[in-house]
């Protein structure tokens, strides 16, 4: 009964304190949450899906993340960066595809600078396609260029807004950089992506729903939310990792709180588990992120395990396999470039 009143307060109004929040994550039995999310999201953004074609460009990393195959001391990788005519390449594969979106994605990398990045962006709006850049933390000088050439949107997760943990996964970051660039983000006119990597080693159903609240409060325009999967050569390779339940939760409780938002169904929920394009998309999201890079760097950008098999054209996120499985939905291809309509 209780629970089936703060559900509907969610639904109504699209908000609620922490602790309605927490015993909503700790429900045994979510689905009547997953069953509001799917109204809300089909009430607010409908049944298009929008694909966001993305190009992981460089897998440099002078950053630490505990969690991520890329991080900088992992010498057991092989690094590679893609030539600006590599990316247009794709980026023009995009476009004949259909793509309406583009995300550039790398990890820190100083070596690509912003005066090369502000050109490979004004060559892709040219091609009337919408720019979203994953580049990590840059100063607002840097960020402010970026969106004067034409850039959209920016995506960078806030990852857990519990400040000790965050430092404790984070050597030699600030969370209150990563706050600044979010808040400089959205102060130039960018749509602002966060998110959260959910079940982290030592994170509580308190933390996320202090994540969720974050989100909220700061009005995010799109949530990234995934499960942690424990990557090998990092300090967390031996962690157990987040399961699709929680994050299933986080998504949901995220469309409810924000309806009208763009939200991923992630690849790492699709690597997590078979179904997990198809489980997103029935707990709130409405995204997906084809990758459209290279064949041969796709293999080297292992931010966790599973993300590319032996043949690439078979991994889960490839192009032609998310738009049968958004058909198989009964939901439809976003045809335009799925700005978020605020309501
Ligand atoms: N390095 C960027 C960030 O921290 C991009 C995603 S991580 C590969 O946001």
């Amino acid at each position: 009964k209780d629970i089936d009143a703060l559900i509907e307060k969610l639904e109504t109004h699209h908000n609620i304190d922490k602790e309605e929040l927490v015993t909503l994550l700790a429900l045994e039995d979510p689905s009547k949450i997953y069953q509001a999310a799917d109204r809300v999201r089909k009430k607010y953004v409908g049944d298009e899906v929008h694909l966001r074609g993305l190009i992981e460009f460089s897998n440099y990393c002078s950053n630490t993340c505990f969690y991520c195959g890329l991080r900088g001391p992992n010498k057991t990788i092989k690094r590679y960066r893609m030539e600006p005519e590599e990316i247009l390449q794709c980026v023009k594969y995009g476009a004949s595809v259909g793509l309406k979106t583009i995300v550039l994605q790398s990890g820190e990398d100083k070596y690509f600078k912003i005066t090369t990045l502000c050109k490979i962006i004004e060559e892709i709006k040219k091609l009337d396609i919408a720019v979203t850049l994953s580049i990590g933390e840059l100063s607002t000088k840097d960020y402010a260029e970026l969106k004067k050439a034409g850039a959209d949107r920016y995506l960078l997760r806030i990852e857990t807004t519990n400040k000790e943990l965050y430092q404790k996964l984070h050597p030699g970051m600030s969370y209150e950089n990563r706050v600044r660039c979010l808040m400089d983000l959205r102060e130039l006119g960018y749509e602002v992506g966060t998110g959260s990597l959910v079940g982290l080693p030592g994170q509580t159903l308190e933390m996320l729903a202090q994540d969720l609240i974050f989100f909220k409060k700061i009005d995010a325009d799109m949530l990234g939310i995934g499960p942690f999967i424990p990557c090998e050569n990092t300090p967390l390779e031996r962690e157990k990792g987040g399961n699709v339940e929680i994050v299933l939760k986080m998504l949901a409780l995220s469309r409810l709180l924000l309806p009208d938002i763009n939200i991923p169904a992630t690849t790492a929920l699709a690597v997590k588990d078979k179904a997990g394009y198809i489980k997103g998309l029935k707990c709130g999201a409405n995204v997906i992120m084809p990758n459209i890079g290279i064949d041969e760097y796709k293999k080297l950008y292992k931010l966790y395990p599973g993300k590319v098999p032996d043949n690439p054209s078979e991994a889960v996120n490839s192009l032609e396999n998310i738009k049968k499985l958004i058909l198989s939905q009964n939901r439809t291809i976003g045809k335009d470039k799925g700005y978020r309509k605020k309501y």
